[in-house]
């Protein structure tokens, strides 16, 4: 996959006086099947999370709250987004290598992924994702 497959995604909003209600639903607004939820908050400032790429998992990041960054890299080239509003979603496809820090004080990140948990599907070695691209 080629980082032209990853884009942002918008997420709608209802808002009244009563506040603010923003939905997701799988095949309306995420392109796939949603099978499993992760929230990943209280990241030290300095740290950077994840550092593999998935053999085959998509995913939308949401900044449910605060703001971080993400850097994706295909292979051949690289981009950092940077997440800031709950309203946009960042569609991440599978075999994409990715970073993320930054992360704001007391800042959450929603995952919504397309499979549920596998340690088989990360690729925890940048040269065997390049050589894996190689093959594909
Ligand atoms: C990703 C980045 C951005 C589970 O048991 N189930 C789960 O669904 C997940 C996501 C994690 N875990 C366990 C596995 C580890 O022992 O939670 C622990 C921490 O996970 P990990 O070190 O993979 O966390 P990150 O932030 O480096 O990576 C995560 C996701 O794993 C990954 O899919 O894309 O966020």
């Amino acid at each position: 996959m080629s980082l032209s497959s990853c884009k942002f995604i918008n997420i709608p909003i209802f808002k009244d006086k009563r506040g603010s209600l923003s939905f997701l639903q799988s095949f309306q607004n995420i392109p796939f099947n949603i099978q499993r939820i992760y929230y990943i908050y209280d990241v030290p400032e300095s740290v950077i999370r994840g550092n593999h790429a998935h053999k085959n998992l998509e995913q939308l990041f949401i900044p449910i709250k605060g703001c971080f960054d993400i850097k994706l890299d295909d292979g051949s080239e690289s981009m950092i987004y940077h997440l800031d509003s709950n309203d946009k979603g960042l569609y991440v496809s599978s075999m994409i290598w990715r970073q993320m820090f930054n992360f704001s004080k007391n800042s959450i990140c929603l995952v919504i992924a397309s499979e549920i948990y596998s340690e088989d599907d990360y690729i925890w070695d940048y040269e065997e994702f390049v050589r894996s691209l190689d093959k594909s």
